[in-house]
Formats: C-alpha cells, sequence, structure tokens
C-alpha cells in the first residue's frame, strides 16, 4: 500500500534550515527558523538549564512511567507563570497537562476541540504560524482565518479583526498569539485585549492561546497580559504553552496544554477528556525537559539565574530591532523599516517580494521564509553591515 502514496512537500521552515546548513558560502545569514541565537549565531543551553540537569543526573530516582498529565508540579508552576496571581483566584477551575512541545499542546487541544464540538470552527489571524492550520486541520477541525496584520501600514488591522470576530459563535475558536506574534511581530496592546476579552464573554466563542515566546516580547509578566485579561473575562479557554523558546529546551519538548473551565466540576471532567486524548496519542510526555523546568522554578537562585538569561536573550532581540532599523536608514533605503523596531519577538516581515528574497539567498546566501519573515536574532554586529547592504542591493 505504500507505493500508491505520493510524495509530500516538507515544512518550507524546516526545510530552509537544512538549505542553509549546506550552503558553503563563509558569509551565509541564516534568518529563517525562529531559534534564539546569541552574538556568536549559536543556540546555546542556557546556564540554568545545565544546572539543572546536573542536579537531575545526580538525584533522579527512577525511568518509570510519569502520569499521563506528566510532572505536576511543572503543570502548576506552568499555570503560576501564565496566570501570575490569577492562578490562585482561577486555581480551582484551571488543569493542566504537561505536553510534547507547544505543539504537542496545541493537538491536544485540537483533539480536545474535536470532543467538545465535531463542527467547530477555530479562527486563526491571518497570516499565522503555518503549523497552526495543519494540525487543526488534521485533527479533523474546519480552519477559517480573521484579519489580523495590516501588510501596507505594517500594524493591525484591528477594526476589521473586531468586526470578523463578531460574527463569531459560540462552538467556535478563537486562537490569539499572546505575544510576539510568528511571524509578523504585531501584537495587540493592552486596551485591545481587553476588547477582545469582552468580545469573547459576550459573542460566547471559546479562546484558545498560544503562547509560545513568553518572556522575549517585553517581560514574563508582560507578555502574559493579554492572557489574563481573557482568563479575568471569560467561563472558558485554553492555553497552550511552550518552554522551547524561553527555557531554550527546543529538542527536549516542553510545553503544556491548559483548560480554563467555568467551575471545578466542569474542569474535572474536561480534564479527564483531556488526559483520554493524550492517551490515545503519546500516552505520557517525556519527564526530562519538564523536570528541569520544575528544578529550576523550585530554586529561587535558579530562577533569578533564569531571569536573567531570558533578560539578555530579549534585550538581544530589541537592541538588534533597533541597529536593524539604523543600519537599513544609515544604507540611505527609501523605504521605512522603523516599524522593526515597534514589533516584538524574534519576527518580523520585511516586506520585500519574492524576487527580492530569492536574490538575497541567491546573491547572498542570506535565508529568510518566503513571506519575508526575518528572525532578527540570526542578526549580530559582524554580520549586519552585509546585511544592510544586500537588502539595500535588492529593493533599490
Ligand atoms: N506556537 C507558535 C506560534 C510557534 O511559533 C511555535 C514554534 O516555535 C510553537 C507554537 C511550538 O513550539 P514547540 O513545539 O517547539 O514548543
Ligand atoms: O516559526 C518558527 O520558525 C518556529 C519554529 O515545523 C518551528 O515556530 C518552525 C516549523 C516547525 C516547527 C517549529
Amino acid at each position: 500500500m505504500f507505493s500508491e502514496l505520493k510524495p509530500l512537500p516538507t515544512d518550507p521552515i524546516l526545510g530552509l534550515m537544512a538549505a542553509y546548513k549546506q550552503d558553503n558560502n563563509p558569509q551565509k545569514i541564516d534568518l529563517g527558523v525562529g531559534v534564539y541565537k546569541d552574538e556568536q549565531g549559536n543556540t546555546p543551553v542556557l546556564r540554568a538549564v545545565k544546572k539543572a540537569e546536573a542536579f537531575r543526573l545526580e538525584n533522579e530516582t527512577t525511568k518509570s512511567y510519569i502520569g499521563l498529565a506528566g510532572n505536576l508540579d511543572f503543570c502548576q508552576k506552568i499555570e503560576s507563570l501564565l496566570l501570575g496571581e490569577h492562578s490562585a483566584l482561577l486555581a480551582n477551575r484551571v488543569r493542566t497537562a504537561q505536553a510534547p512541545g507547544g505543539t504537542g499542546a496545541l493537538r491536544v487541544a485540537a483533539e480536545f476541540i474535536k470532543r467538545c464540538n465535531t463542527n467547530a470552527t477555530v479562527w486563526v489571524t491571518t497570516p499565522t504560524w503555518a503549523n497552526h492550520i495543519s494540525l487543526f486541520e488534521a485533527a479533523g477541525l474546519t480552519v477559517k482565518e480573521y484579519p489580523y496584520y495590516d501588510y501596507e501600514n505594517k500594524g493591525l488591522l484591528f477594526d476589521e479583526m473586531i468586526n470578523a470576530l463578531k460574527q463569531v459563535p459560540k462552538g467556535d475558536v478563537v486562537l490569539l498569539h499572546a505575544c510576539c506574534h510568528n511571524p509578523s511581530g504585531m501584537d495587540l496592546n493592552q486596551q485591545q485585549w481587553q476588547t477582545v476579552a469582552e468580545l469573547a464573554k459576550e459573542q460566547g466563542f471559546t479562546p484558545l492561546i498560544d503562547i509560545a515566546y513568553q518572556g522575549f516580547g517585553t517581560s514574563l509578566e508582560a507578555d502574559a497580559q493579554g492572557l489574563r485579561a481573557v482568563a479575568d473575562q471569560v467561563d472558558e479557554m485554553i492555553i497552550c504553552s511552550s518552554c522551547s523558546k524561553n527555557f531554550g529546551l527546543y529538542r527536549e519538548r516542553v510545553g503544556a496544554c491548559s483548560i480554563i473551565a467555568k467551575d471545578s466540576n466542569v474542569a474535572d471532567v474536561s480534564n479527564s477528556v483531556m488526559l483520554s486524548v493524550v492517551r490515545s496519542i503519546y500516552s505520557m510526555p517525556p519527564a526530562h525537559g519538564a523536570d528541569i523546568v520544575n528544578t529550576i522554578l523550585s530554586s529561587t537562585e535558579l530562577t533569578q539565574m533564569w531571569h536573567d538569561e531570558l533578560d539578555e536573550m530579549r534585550g538581544r532581540i530589541n537592541g538588534l530591532r533597533t541597529l536593524i532599523k539604523e543600519s537599513l536608514a544609515a544604507k540611505g533605503v527609501d523605504q521605512d523599516f522603523s516599524f522593526i523596531d515597534r514589533q516584538h519577538g524574534m519576527f518580523s516581515f520585511l516586506g520585500i517580494n519574492k524576487e527580492q528574497i530569492d536574490r538575497l539567498r541567491n546573491e547572498y546566501a542570506i535565508y529568510i521564509v518566503g513571506s519575508s519573515r526575518v528572525n532578527v536574532a540570526g542578526v549580530s554586529k559582524d554580520n549586519i553591515d552585509y546585511f544592510a547592504d544586500a537588502v539595500a542591493s535588492v529593493i533599490k
């Protein structure tokens, strides 16, 4: 039966990562896949993670199975990270399952939604992370888009977004990026979050918040403010979180799916359904990464170390945003790139066309995603001049 299969294209972002690896040009720059890089272009293991791993190696006592929800201490700490002081308020309404990465959490959420309402439509931003669409469709859900990024003015189409969400009925799900929107870098401000939160309550649709970059935008707290505004309003919502970026644990696959229900009874029933979904996909999540996160968050010293490292990563990203804006202006380009400095997280669209993107790759070995999305963390003081010259030359 395998012979009947037709080949499928690979994920374009992961394909770009592979193509970059094979390029022999010594000046090549990888601005593709959304992975943090330091000034040397490395994605190092955080010091706090190394310490927690050393501790784990010494103190781990068993490799026996953990439960369906994974490490329960980890789950509780993630709830606090997401909800802050609201977590105490919401404590009896939240149930969390550790999941294999943010992607695993989203897949659990998708299957959970399917069990709630087979006919649910999941509404996503135009544009969104391409995996969102394939992942919800793979679970048999309908995916529709609502306006979000304003390509022309490099801002938000907020009025259009609200008008579209006013048509979304109860029983449908609206996916929102908590911060550091992938791929545009354009986030809602707090007043806009409040409007969305009130609309969710009024319309009765279920918000699904994807938070994959907490701490990469403004701060751990500020990046969760939107999500908390929604949690304050609605009876039910889903939060899919990831520790890939903020703990640098990418390949260890650490994330969580949190369900907030209207009361503790509904939360218990929802939890039983979520765990049944987990059992039918992968039984239980891997232990290592979540144990590391739990060890860090259980220690004042390691938490401080992690905060410092997170501040350093965010500081570098924000510094690079300013550097890119200034370097392009210094090259005398006509186009205004100041929006890069107003956006958040690792991504922004350069707003250049397909031919210009191809020229960056073919003539300069600069790899960016086909939508013109760049990962600003791939820029450094060493390559900024080369990068700015290349962009200036292709847009002339
Ligand atoms: N959601 C968004 C918006 C992302 O950009 C990513 C990827 O980085 C994820 C979820 C999932 O990340 P991971 O599965 O690596 O934790
Ligand atoms: O958008 C990105 O680059 C990150 C990383 O299948 C990523 O979210 C990209 C593709 C993918 C998994 C992770």
